[in-house]
């Protein structure tokens, strides 16, 4: 095992250091975005589905909202929040049709509030598609971590994919190659072994995801840059580290990720 300095913190420390800083939430952190300020991408559109009725049933503790999709989704969306899970389902406006088996949503729902939801084309048909979002870090600035629920349309049916990320808003939806589909910018939080100065840091990793299908699959190509590593430096940066090889990158995305993201971001590409 390598041995690490005291520089490098856990992410249980780094959530309780944000706490003190929190002052602005962001999709990536907006101090070590992989753009520089001036050059913030062109956002992919997204369109949220707000609630529209919210039934609580005291007795058992059980809290249903019905949010509100596009017309032309033809769907309707529900979550509910019970004693034993949180579940997000959809059916056939017209026939009641149920189209997604019920899909566990992790992270917190806390009080009254439904999670965030919105739709937008995410995938290569033209059927909406949808994206779920709950924080579980309660962290502020830079380290709040988030579970993501994509439910893709596939056929006349929709999947659900799951995924972990940091600091979700809508500004990781972009089309940075312009060609009118959607790509997410995917944070991740590594450590790694000693780098050029003979240090072990900590480094902001994103990659570009594309949708195809039922999966969101690494699409880094499309963008020169990407994957993208950011030394955090206590102080704002977006310049592409140069502390490690390619080597370290590898090694490093590997033994980080290990599930943690989802379960093909072991073999997302780390250079
Ligand atoms: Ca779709």
């Amino acid at each position: 095992m390598p041995k690490r300095s005291s520089f490098v913190i856990s992410h249980t420390f780094y959530c309780s250091l944000c706490l003190l800083l929190a002052c602005v939430a962001n999709a990536y952190d907006i101090n070590y975005s992989p753009f520089q300020p001036e050059k913030t991408p062109h956002l992919y559109p997204m369109q949220r589905c707000k609630v529209v009725k919210t039934f609580i049933n005291a007795e058992n503790e059980k809290t249903t909202w019905v949010l509100h999709t596009p017309q032309a989704a033809g769907v309707v969306l529900v979550v509910n929040r019970t004693l034993e899970a949180n579940t997000i389902r959809i059916t056939n406006r017209q026939t009641g049709q149920q189209l997604l088996v019920p899909a566990k949503i992790e992270g917190w729902i806390i009080g009254d509030e439904a999670p965030e939801v919105s739709a937008a084309l995410l995938n290569e048909d033209t059927k909406t598609d949808f994206v779920l979002q709950t924080n579980s870090g309660g962290c502020g600035l830079g380290g709040q971590r988030f579970f993501r629920l994509f439910i893709l349309s596939v056929g006349n049916l929709y999947q659900a994919y799951s995924m972990w990320t940091y600091n979700a808003g809508s500004e990781d939806f972009v089309d940075l190659n312009k060609d009118g589909r959607a790509e997410m910018i995917h944070t991740a939080f590594v450590d790694a072994e000693a780098g050029k100065d003979g240090r072990t840091h900590n480094y902001w990793v994103f990659h570009l995801l594309r949708f195809t299908g039922a999966k969101a699959i690494p699409s880094d190509r499309l963008q020169p840059g990407f994957p993208c590593w950011i030394f955090f430096t206590f102080s704002a940066n977006h310049h592409p580290t140069d502390q490690l090889t390619n080597r370290q990158k590898i090694k490093a995305w590997k033994a980080r990720v290990d599930n943690d993201i989802c379960a093909d971001a072991e073999d997302w590409p780390a250079i």
